[in-house]
Order: C-alpha cells, then sequence, then structure tokens
C-alpha cells in the first residue's frame, strides 16, 4: 500500500512539472534561414499565419458574393435559402481546451487550473494551456529549388485521397440540394431529367440523373458504327431530345399536387430515346400544369468547325437537326456538348431554364464520339460570384488557383503589382489528355484541371514522320512542350483556396516552369532526335495549419520538373522500311504527372520526460501525458 502511494505521488509531481515547464515560452527557430534567390519574389510580404489558432471559420462559403449549397454558416444565404439545403456541411469541429486524464490515477490536484469532473471517469483540467499541442505549426513557403529538395525527401510519397458523396433524397414540398429534377412528357407519364454520364464504362449511361443544385460536368462514348445509318435514327446525336417534348417540374409542390388529385402517376425512368406520343386531350394534365416548365434553348450555340475550332453557330435560334451528307461523309450538325443552365430561388424552386448546344460535323474519324453534359446552378439576382477553391484550406478536388503576376498602373500612375486569374477555374493549371485517338489534344479546352490533393497521370500521343524527324526535331519539341505544359500556362500559385488576387505575397511561383528546354539535337543518323522533353512532373508540397480539429491545407511549394529523354527513333520496321514507306506516321508518347505531398508539421511536442515506474499500468495510464 505504502508502494501504491508513494508512485501515485510521483505522478502528481510530474503532472505538476509538465505544467511549469510548458509555460516557458515555446519558440521554434526558423526551419531555414531567409536565403536570397533568383526568382522573380513579389515585394509584398505573405500574410502571417497567427500561431495557435483555429483558421476555420465557415469553410464551406466557397463562392464569394453568393449563397452556397448546404453551407448553413455561409451569410450570403437566405433563411429560405436554407430551407431547400438537404443537410449542413459546415460540420467543423469545437477545438476542445480540455485535458483530460483518468481520474482513478489523481489524488491531488495542486495545479492553478479549473478542474472539471463531470466528465464520467475522466479528470479533466480546463484550460490546456499548452496550446500547441492542438495546432500545427505554421510552414514556410518554399521558394527555391534546394529546399524543394530537402521537403521531397522528408515527406516524399505520401498521397491523401478523400471523397465525399451524398445520396439524393426525396422531400415532399420543395426542391433540395441532391434531389433529382421531375420532369412530366406530352404523354403525362413523369420521370427525371437525365445527364447522361460514362458510370461502370466509358460508354454514356442516359439514366443518370442530374441532381438539383448540383453543378456536374459529365464526358461519355457514344457508339456509333454506321454514321449514314445512325446520324438520323440516334436520338443522342439530335439536339431536340435534350429539350423537345417534356417540361421539368420547378418545384416538388407538382408532386403532391398530382397526389391530391389520385392522378395515377406512373414513374419512368426517361432516357432521351422516348418515343413521343400524342398528347392527351386534358386541360389539367400535368403536362400543363404551371409547374411544368419548358427547358428553352437559348445562344449563343457553339459550333465546332472541321479543324477543331470552336465559333459561333450561323443558325440563330432554329436549332436545327443532324442530317447526313452523303457526298461529304459526315453527320451534319450533330451534338456534342449539352449545357443546362437553370436558375433557381430557394423554396420556390426552378425559376428559369436554358439549354446551349455544342454542334460538329461528325465524320468517321471522329468515331467513337464523345459527348459532354453539363449542369449549372444559379440563384436568382446572384451575378459577380467567384468560386474559391477552400475557405481559406484548399479543398479536395478542387481547382489549385494560378495566375500571372502583372503590373497595373492605377489612375494616378502608381504601378501595383496584382494576380492575373483567369475566369474560368478550369485554365489554371492544367494537365494534358487525349482526345479520343489517343492524339495530344493541345486546345485549352480539352486539358484537365489540376485538382487539390488529386495525384494522376495522363499521356498522350505526336505523331512524327520520317522527314520531320531529321528536319524538326526542335518542332516536335516544341509540340511535345506545348501538350505537356498547354499554351500560356499560368505561374504563380495561390497558398489557400481563397487567397485574393491583390494579396500579392500570397502567391508564389512555382519552380522550374520556365527552365529553358534542353536544345533538341538532330543526329548525324536519319530519322533521331536527341534531348527531348517527353515528360513533365508537377509536384505541389502542401502542409496543413491551423486547429489540428479542422486542418486547413496551405500549398507551400509547387515544382515543373521535365523529363528529357535522350534519344527518340524513328523506328523503321520490317515491311515499313521499303522506300516510300517512310511517309507512315509514328507516335512518340508524351506523358505527365502530378502529385501532392504532405509536408504538414507535427504539433509542438510535449515537454517532459515519463517518469520511470515500475507498477503495471494501462497502455493509456499517463494521457496526454505519454
Ligand atoms: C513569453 O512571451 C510573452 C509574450 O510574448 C512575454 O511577455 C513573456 O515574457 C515570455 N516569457 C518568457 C519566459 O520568455
Ligand atoms: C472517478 O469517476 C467515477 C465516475 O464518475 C466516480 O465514481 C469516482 O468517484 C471518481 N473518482 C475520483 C477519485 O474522483
Ligand atoms: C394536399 O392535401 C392536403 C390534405 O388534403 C392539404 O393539406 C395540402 O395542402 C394539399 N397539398 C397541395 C399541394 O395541394
Ligand atoms: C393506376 O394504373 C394501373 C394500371 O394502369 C391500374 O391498375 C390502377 O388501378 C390505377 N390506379 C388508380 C388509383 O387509378
Ligand atoms: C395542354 O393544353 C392545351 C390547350 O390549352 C391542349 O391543346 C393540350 O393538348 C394540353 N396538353 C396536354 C398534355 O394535356
Ligand atoms: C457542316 O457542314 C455543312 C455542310 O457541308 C456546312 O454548311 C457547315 O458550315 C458545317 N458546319 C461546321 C460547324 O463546320
Ligand atoms: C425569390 O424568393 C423570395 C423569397 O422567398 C421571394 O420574395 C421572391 O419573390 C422570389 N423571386 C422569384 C423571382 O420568384
Ligand atoms: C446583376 O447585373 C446586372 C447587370 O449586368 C445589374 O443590373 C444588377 O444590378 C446585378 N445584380 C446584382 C444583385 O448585383
Ligand atoms: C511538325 C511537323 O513538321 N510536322 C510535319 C511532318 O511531316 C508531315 C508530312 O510529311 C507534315 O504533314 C507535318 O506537318
Amino acid at each position: 500500500m505504502a508502494v501504491n502511494m508513494s508512485w501515485l505521488w510521483v505522478l502528481v509531481m510530474y503532472l505538476n512539472i509538465k505544467f511549469s515547464l510548458s509555460q516557458i515560452n515555446v519558440t521554434t527557430t526558423p526551419a531555414t534561414t531567409p536565403t536570397t534567390t533568383t526568382q522573380a519574389v513579389p515585394t509584398e510580404a505573405p500574410t502571417p499565419i497567427p500561431r495557435n489558432t483555429d483558421l476555420a471559420e465557415c469553410t464551406c462559403d466557397l463562392t464569394a458574393n453568393g449563397c452556397d449549397v448546404n453551407c448553413c454558416c455561409d451569410p450570403e444565404c437566405s433563411d429560405d435559402d436554407r430551407l431547400a439545403f438537404s443537410s449542413c456541411v459546415d460540420d467543423y469541429n469545437v477545438v476542445d481546451t480540455y485535458a483530460c486524464v483518468r481520474n482513478d490515477t489523481i489524488f491531488i490536484d495542486n495545479s492553478q487550473y479549473l478542474v472539471k469532473k463531470d466528465v464520467p471517469g475522466l479528470f479533466c483540467i480546463q484550460f490546456d494551456n499548452f496550446v500547441e499541442r492542438n495546432y500545427y505549426t505554421p510552414p514556410d513557403i518554399i521558394d527555391t529549388v534546394d529546399k524543394f529538395d530537402d521537403y521531397l525527401t522528408q515527406y516524399g510519397n505520401i498521397y491523401s485521397f478523400q471523397q465525399t458523396d451524398s445520396s439524393p433524397t426525396i422531400n415532399n414540398d420543395y426542391y433540395r440540394s441532391g434531389d433529382p429534377i421531375y420532369t412530366v412528357y406530352e404523354t403525362n407519364a413523369l420521370g427525371t431529367l437525365g445527364l447522361p454520364a460514362a458510370l461502370s464504362t466509358q460508354l454514356c449511361t442516359d439514366g443518370n440523373p442530374a441532381a438539383f443544385l448540383h453543378n456536374q460536368q459529365e464526358e461519355c462514348v457514344r457508339e456509333i458504327e454506321d454514321l449514314a445509318s445512325e446520324c438520323t435514327r440516334v436520338s443522342a446525336l439530335n439536339a431536340w431530345t435534350y429539350y423537345e417534348g417534356f417540361k421539368i417540374f420547378t418545384s416538388l409542390k407538382a408532386l403532391q399536387v398530382l397526389q391530391n388529385e389520385t392522378q395515377n402517376i406512373t414513374m419512368t425512368t426517361i432516357s432521351p430515346d422516348v418515343t413521343a406520343m400524342p398528347p392527351l386531350d386534358d386541360e389539367l394534365s400535368p403536362f400543363n400544369m404551371s409547374y411544368a416548365m419548358s427547358i428553352v434553348p437559348e445562344g449563343p450555340h457553339i459550333c465546332i468547325d472541321d479543324g477543331g475550332f470552336n465559333g459561333m453557330c450561323k443558325f440563330g435560334d432554329e436549332i436545327p437537326t443532324p442530317s447526313y451528307d452523303a457526298v461529304g461523309q459526315k453527320c451534319i450538325d450533330a451534338v456534342v456538348k449539352v449545357l443546362y443552365k437553370f436558375i433557381y430561388n430557394g423554396t420556390t424552386g426552378i425559376t428559369s431554364a436554358r439549354v446551349t448546344f455544342t454542334f460538329r460535323n461528325i465524320t468517321q474519324q471522329l468515331l467513337p464520339l464523345t459527348q459532354n453534359f453539363e449542369t449549372q446552378f444559379s440563384k436568382e439576382n446572384e451575378n459577380d460570384t467567384f468560386r474559391r477553391s477552400g475557405n481559406p484550406g484548399y479543398l479536395p478536388r478542387e481547382p489549385v488557383m494560378a495566375g500571372f503576376l502583372v503590373d497595373k498602373t492605377t489612375d494616378d500612375g502608381t504601378v501595383l503589382q496584382a494576380i492575373d486569374l483567369d475566369s474560368n477555374r478550369n485554365n489554371w493549371v492544367t494537365m494534358v489528355t487525349s482526345s479520343p485517338n489517343g492524339e495530344c489534344a493541345s486546345e485549352l479546352t480539352n486539358r484537365v484541371p489540376v485538382t487539390f490533393g488529386m495525384s494522376m497521370r495522363s499521356g498522350c500521343f505526336i505523331s512524327v514522320y520520317f522527314s520531320n524527324m531529321t528536319e524538326a526535331c526542335s518542332q516536335i519539341q516544341q509540340m511535345a512542350l506545348e501538350a505537356l505544359r498547354g499554351p500560356n500556362p499560368p505561374d504563380y500559385v495561390a497558398v489557400f483556396g481563397n487567397t485574393p488576387v491583390e494579396s500579392v505575397g500570397d502567391w508564389f511561383q512555382i519552380l522550374g516552369i520556365y527552365d529553358s528546354p534542353p536544345n533538341p539535337l538532330a543526329s548525324q543518323a536519319p530519322g533521331v532526335c536527341r534531348n527531348i522533353i517527353t515528360g513533365l512532373h508537377i509536384e505541389f508540397i502542401y502542409a496543413n495549419v491551423g486547429s489540428l480539429a479542422n486542418p486547413q491545407a496551405k500549398i507551400i511549394g509547387a515544382s515543373y520538373q521535365y523529363r528529357v529523354q535522350d534519344e527518340i527513333r524513328y523506328q523503321c520496321v520490317g515491311a515499313y522500311c521499303m522506300p516510300g514507306n517512310e511517309a507512315a506516321p509514328q507516335r512518340i508518347e508524351v506523358t505527365s504527372s502530378v502529385s501532392f505531398i504532405d509536408a504538414s508539421t507535427k504539433a509542438v511536442p510535449e515537454a517532459g520526460g515519463k517518469p520511470k515506474v515500475s507498477a503495471r499500468l494501462p497502455d493509456d495510464f499517463f494521457y496526454p501525458f505519454t
């Protein structure tokens, strides 16, 4: 018994020592002393991150000047808007300032702090004066290649993937986010608005429902074998399919009214392949209800010409149907993209529905055909909104913000620096993708945005000819480089998902992005190019800051690394080596990849050593004092 008493006393002494130790100010020396670099460093200083502060205030408020769906703390949302939310996503944690230990280990508390005993079996000290325990150490921005490499060796090869999804729920009175949008056909059959998507395969699944308030972007493939016969027959190619012959219900009140009238509601899974039947002659039919709204085509519609360039269509509001041109062997005016734009207003539901198309003359070479489908929801009377990539920390799958550092001259002649940010967030940091036939697509519209936390790899082919290989090595280099980094790539990255463009100090330059490519060399041997860039690896280093309970991801470094291939060779194989066959194209693969590396520094370790006790104790006996 006496032995037991003495080790308990030792423990209490230890607690006391621990608390006085932690009152000594913890000073962390900066990991590296500031180094002078030759990089163009913005003159403005970065905004310091307050130590030991929870940075998360309303992390779901991602739209500046606009109401975010399901974000109940967003000051831009009205009470009426909040009713249309299916749930509140602002679920961040309150930082706990209690330090708790099991109460049966403590007899005497000799610290001066308040003690809370209402947690069963736990002994809590109300003020945790060792706050560093609960917060990340703020990281420095990585501004030199050496520093980047240091981080890489220390933290490399750790990826983090996170997913969120919510299943739609049906609510009786009004649409809530995630609900399907109900449709009514001229036949009075009910259905839901489809947004064709690639689900298990690349092929389009027409039954995939569009979800209320969720901006969706889908891409999928239509298998068309015989263009001549299928051009006019396949309804997916016909723009009319996507708005004619049906209306959408602006509010779920429509379904309630129908139920009250004990109408026999037949729900069908509607695909665009519905064949129209003669309308029923009924004034009060669901199709003629005031809640039923037509989707109106709204120009300018886009026509992609044979060279792959986008332009405005020459026809005005007359939406064409596809027709087959037997001479040119092409399907004229087939739909390649459908964009639905909805305006909503809280619980009132949908107040406007428009559709805009992209058409293209389809030739056999464009098969299998890739189609795009998109929905956009915006709130009534909201304009000039800007979607952030996080508030403040970057959120997974949100595009990494990148722009150009520019000088802006104000009216009184002073020159200020600012960041020029593309208004299309999909054009920030981009990666190459291939067109359906595998060739590199160099247009910006065909690139995929790099989104936070998503490590990925992509590639495509450049076709070269024997003659090019001897004459035009530098052109090949140029094509590969352009495919890899895209036309006019931005080079300044924002540390947070909500960094304003005026805070130039909070944007930093991507390392290595404009490294001049090595001089491509035409070798003495015909058909050989040397020193050609064929790969690009993009690395982002990020660190969590703020409280451990609500980590906020901050990007602290970015680097472009090109892969240079010593030699690419036009391979002449077998019969292809016959004279005259050197005009056959050959494909060079270019690849790019991106990875995100977590370099979060651990919270400051606690002071005080472990007391030596010889008694057998439970594993968590000293929790949280390890
Ligand atoms: C700790 O920091 C506070 C405020 O920065 C300062 O007033 C105090 O003197 C410091 N204590 C020690 C022991 O350095
Ligand atoms: C510890 O907590 C339990 C449950 O609340 C309580 O029954 C017990 O008396 C407490 N022991 C001490 C020493 O406070
Ligand atoms: C449906 O009927 C119920 C009860 O008869 C009534 O309270 C409700 O207001 C009706 N709803 C609509 C949309 O007409
Ligand atoms: C609904 O239609 C089905 C078949 O068309 C029929 O069997 C059923 O009785 C109808 N119900 C009502 C309430 O009219
Ligand atoms: C809707 O009403 C119009 C006349 O107001 C009528 O011609 C049409 O057939 C009705 N449609 C349906 C589906 O009942
Ligand atoms: C499609 O082909 C037709 C007929 O050849 C032509 O008039 C039209 O301009 C073409 N459309 C585009 C977008 O090139
Ligand atoms: C939008 O909703 C508000 C609040 O419910 C209402 O006052 C306003 O009239 C609605 N606007 C439209 C165009 O329906
Ligand atoms: C939206 O823009 C229009 C003109 O483009 C302007 O008249 C209107 O006041 C703006 N509305 C809001 C809420 O800013
Ligand atoms: C990059 C380049 O010069 N490409 C050319 C290679 O040669 C073929 C035909 O020989 C041309 O069509 C390409 O434009």
